[in-house]
C-alpha cells in the first residue's frame, strides 16, 4: 500500500546534518480567557514555561503521595508495559498512562484548575495526550539528558505541530539538588532535528537510558542554546507546579540524596492537533505513551 505524501513541517531524524530551524507555530494560541493573565501569557509565550506556587493544596499533596506508594506496591502495575524501571537497579522509574490505574490521578488530569489553563494556552478543547509518575527515587534516580518532548512525540507518536504542554507538578520537595527539572528559556522557539533513525521500538530503551543519541540535539547546538538562553533550575515546594512548552529543551539530573524528587507530568494536546502515523518511525508507539483515545480532557 502506497502511503500518500504528507507535509512535515517539523522533519527530524534525519541523516547527515540537522539544522536547527524557526518554530512555525506560537506557543499560545487563540485568545481564549482562562486563569493565566495577559502578562503571563506573554512571559510563556516568550520563555516557554510558568511556574505555579502552588497548584495543590497540602492536604492533596498528602493525599496524591500515598497514591504513589500504593502503585508501587501494585504487583500487576509492577509488572505491566505501564512500568519502566530504573537502569541500575529494579527501582521504579515511571509509571504511564496513570488516570487508567489511578481513579485519584484521573480526577486530577480532569480538574478544571489544569484543563482551564490547557484551553487559555492552546485555543481549543484539549484531551491528555500522555501522563506519567516520575519516581526519581532517592540513592541513584537517574537522569534524563537534554531533549524536546515533541521531537519525540513528533517522530514517533505522530504529533503534528507543537500545539501541546507539560505540566510537572511536584509530589515531593524538588530542591536543588535532587534532580530537578532543568530548561533552557526561549529555545522552544527553535526546532532541532535529531540525526538517526528511530531504532524499532525505540521507546523501550529511551524511557529507560535516557542519555541517548538519537531523538537528543547534538551537543554543538546544545552547547550553543545553553550559551544563549542560559538554564533555569526548577527547584520548588511539594504542591507547586511548572508548565513547559511541548518544544522546551528541558533535562533534569540523577538524584544521589535520599530524597526522592517525584513528580506528576500530564501533557495536554490540542483536539486540533491529534495524532497522526508516526512523522520518523515505522510504528505508533503503545496507547500508553501516545493517546490515540482522542475525547476531551473533562
Ligand atoms: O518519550 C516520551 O514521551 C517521554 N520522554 C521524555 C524523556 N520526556 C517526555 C516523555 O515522558
Ligand atoms: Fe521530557
Amino acid at each position: 500500500m502506497t502511503t500518500l505524501a504528507r507535509p512535515d513541517l517539523y522533519p527530524t531524524r534525519v541523516a547527515g546534518e540537522a539544522v536547527p530551524r524557526p518554530r512555525l507555530d506560537p506557543s499560545v494560541w487563540g485568545t481564549h480567557e482562562g486563569p493565566l493573565t495577559a502578562r503571563e501569557l506573554e512571559r510563556y509565550e516568550s520563555d516557554g514555561y510558568h511556574v505555579f506556587d502552588s497548584l495543590l493544596t497540602p492536604e492533596e499533596v498528602g493525599t496524591y503521595r500515598a497514591e504513589l506508594q500504593r502503585l508501587s506496591e501494585d504487583s500487576a502495575l509492577l509488572a505491566s508495559e505501564r512500568v519502566v524501571l530504573e537502569p541500575d537497579s529494579d527501582r521504579l522509574r515511571s509509571v504511564f498512562e496513570v488516570e487508567k490505574v489511578s481513579e485519584l490521578f484521573a480526577g486530577l488530569l480532569a480538574s478544571p484548575r489544569l484543563t482551564d489553563v490547557a484551553r487559555q494556552v492552546l485555543g481549543s478543547d484539549v484531551y491528555v495526550h500522555q501522563s506519567r509518575v516520575n519516581y526519581k527515587p532517592g540513592f541513584g534516580g537517574a537522569e534524563f539528558d537534554w531533549h524536546s518532548d515533541f521531537e519525540t512525540w513528533h517522530a514517533e507518536d505522530g504529533m503534528p505541530r507543537p500545539r501541546a504542554f507539560s505540566v510537572s507538578i511536584a509530589l515531593s520537595e524538588n530542591y536543588e539538588f535532587n534532580g530537578p527539572l532543568m530548561v533552557m528559556p526561549g529555545t522552544h522557539k527553535t526546532f532541532v532535528p535529531s540525526v538517526g533513525e528511530t531504532p524499532p521500538d525505540f521507546h523501550k530503551e529511551s524511557l529507560r537510558v535516557h542519555r541517548i543519541t538519537v531523538g537528543s540535539p547534538g551537543q554543538d547546538h546544545l552547547t550553543r542554546l545553553a550559551q544563549e538562553s542560559g538554564i533555569r533550575q526548577i527547584a520548588g515546594p511539594a504542591g507547586s507546579a511548572v508548565m513547559f512548552d511541548s518544544n522546551l529543551l528541558h533535562g533534569s539530573n540523577g538524584n544521589i540524596t535520599p530524597f526522592a524528587r517525584s513528580n506528576i507530568f500530564i501533557v495536554y494536546n490540542s483536539v486540533e492537533n491529534t495524532l497522526e502515523r508516526p512523522f520518523a518511525a515505522e510504528r505508533p508507539r503503545p496507547q500508553h505513551l501516545g493517546n490515540r483515545e482522542f475525547n476531551g480532557a473533562g
